[in-house]
């Protein structure tokens, strides 16, 4: 998923231009900062809406956490995954996998463990060495103990995909899906391996998957891509081969949590026409601790990344933290009706490998007649990775992504996406694909509105009107120099090096 990810790059932007602290920067960490110190404060009640708006304007709060966070990002610049030759020789002692863990370990064990770090972007080592069936808190909200669900819900196939995942963490998904899915619920699960090259997950999962065939004909079932499809089409990949009525489409590095699966399968059962997310927590990456999460619908900002939100007021009017949380979109694990998936078009397999395609399908199921909700009493933990293991930029397949969904489904709010990415409009110079077969599906499901959308789902959202011109100012004699916003404390704006980020570009 990339929800956070994203909030990290940037965050390490914002730092990397701290001497010229800006506005949408501010913004953005004051949301990020919110958001992790409601994250780090465990057991705090989230109090309604108001917590947003304070932080917002409280940019002198925001700027002292901004030295915590600027040593979050320091670990994050550092340990971009090394080349092998490098990784041997690198020193280990300030890297952020020992910050909290391993003190003990001997220089051995230290490089060994590093070394994983590196290529998964998680204590991998660790990961190995804990039971495949540890037990996790139980962080349901207490409501969730007493509902009572139907005797007949509807079975379930679940799908992880993965490249190149620790197969012991692949092994944790599979074993808390079996054991934490009532047996009469849970009809198979389905591995999607986009292309991994790691030995351990050819042989040594093999093996595991005939053990458990051997008791369970079946029940387990591998896809394995030939050439490496990105995460989009691994997903549609395991749903092809799904039997159940329901299929859940999730990461391969998560374990679910007690109970997880009654309250989806009824609300869908209800309306097949609602897609479903579970709440999520975090399993720390260093020491693989469960971290409790507050409760949060999903969305996404005009540049289609995703975000995490805070639930709309009408959910806190409810005063039931076992409601369903209506949300936009979704950060990219769900549960869905198979066949709806189906009707209401899947996936965008013109999207290349990663991001956008779950804010595609939130908005596509809202404006042709679904809905998407976020489930408290359902959690699933999921490692957030302190890296991703690609060395591939993915920042630009994210962009070509955003703009397939703008031309689609935005109407005249595309022009968002365009100033939010800073590139014009008309000859944009990126070739998004075709999109002939995704315009005529919004004709044939006949949908609604993006302004219905945003006015209905998403009035969180800021729309802007009356822009007259968006971009860069450049200096036409030298031309590295661009008007910048300058120092927030002065409120002039200054001539400096031309990065096209935020302080610069400008609407
Ligand atoms: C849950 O049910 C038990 C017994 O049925 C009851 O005592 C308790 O008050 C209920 N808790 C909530 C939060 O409703
Ligand atoms: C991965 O892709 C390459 C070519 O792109 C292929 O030669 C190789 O067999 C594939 N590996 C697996 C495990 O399918
Ligand atoms: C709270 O929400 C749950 C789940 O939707 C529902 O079953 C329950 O009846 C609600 N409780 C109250 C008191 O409304
Ligand atoms: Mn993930």
């Amino acid at each position: 998923m990339v929800c956070t990810r994203k909030t990290k790059t940037l965050v390490s932007t914002c730092v990397i231009l701290s001497g010229m602290t800006n506005i949408i920067c501010l913004l953005y960490v004051g949301w990020v900062t919110n958001y992790i110190a409601s994250v780090y404060v465990r057991g705090q009640e989230p109090a309604p809406d108001k917590k947003l708006e304070e932080d917002k304007g409280d940019t002198l709060k925001i700027i002292e956490r901004l030295d915590h966070l600027e040593n979050v990002i320091k670990q994050h610049i550092q340990e971009a995954p090394a080349k092998p030759e490098e990784a041997e020789a690198e020193p280990f002692t300030d890297s952020s996998l020992f910050a909290h863990w391993g003190q003990e370990l001997s220089p051995e064990g230290r490089r060994m463990a590093l070394k994983q770090f590196q290529y998964y972007g998680y204590n991998a080592y660790l990961s190995d060495r804990l039971p495949l069936d540890r037990p996790l808190p139980d962080l349901r909200p207490s409501g969730c103990r007493n509902l009572s669900f139907p005797d007949s819900l509807p079975e379930v196939s679940i799908v992880f995909i993965f490249v190149n995942e620790a197969l012991s963490v692949l092994l944790r998904s599979i074993h808390s899906a079996i054991e934490r899915t009532p047996p009469h619920l849970l009809k198979e699960i389905i591995l999607v391996d986009d292309n991994s090259s790691n030995e351990e997950l050819k042989e040594k999962l093999t093996e595991y998957v005939n053990k458990v065939n051997g008791q369970k004909p079946g029940f387990i079932k591998v896809v394995r891509h030939s050439k490496q499809e990105g995460l989009i089409r691994s997903r549609v990949s395991g749903w092809r081969v799904a039997t159940a009525p329901v299929v859940a489409l999730f990461d391969a590095h998560v374990e679910f949590n007690v109970g997880w699966a009654e309250p989806v399968l009824t609300r869908i059962k209800e309306n097949r026409k609602r897609i479903i997310s579970p709440s999520f927590d975090n399993i720390k990456y260093d020491n693989f601790e469960i971290e409790e999460y507050p409760l949060a619908a999903q969305g996404f900002d005009w540049e289609l990344w995703c975000r995490y939100l805070n639930p709309p007021k009408a959910w806190w009017k409810l005063e039931n933290s076992t409601a369903p949380i209506r949300s936009p979109a979704l950060i990219g694990c769900f549960i869905v009706d198979r066949q709806y998936f189906q009707e209401i078009g899947l996936l965008d397999e013109g999207m290349e490998v990663y991001g956008g395609e779950n804010v595609e399908l939130g908005i596509r199921v809202w404006q042709c007649g679904g809905s998407v909700e976020v489930l408290p009493c359902s959690r699933i933990a999921h490692i957030e990775r302190a890296h991703k293991p690609y060395t591939e930029d993915l920042t630009a397949h994210v962009r070509r992504n955003a703009l397939r969904v703008a031309e689609v489904w935005m109407d005249e709010f595309k022009s968002h996406v365009y100033m939010a990415w800073n590139i014009p409009q008309e000859d944009s110079g990126i070739d998004i694909g075709d999109i002939t077969a995704r315009k005529a599906l919004r004709k044939q499901l006949q949908c609604k509105t993006f302004r219905w959308y945003l006015v209905s789902v998403y009035p969180e959202m800021r729309m802007y009107s009356d822009i007259i011109a968006y971009g860069v100012l450049q200096n036409s004699l030298k031309t590295d120099l661009c008007l910048d916003q300058g120092p927030d404390t002065e409120n002039v704006p200054i001539v400096y090096i031309c990065h096209g980020m935020t302080p610069q570009a400008t609407t």
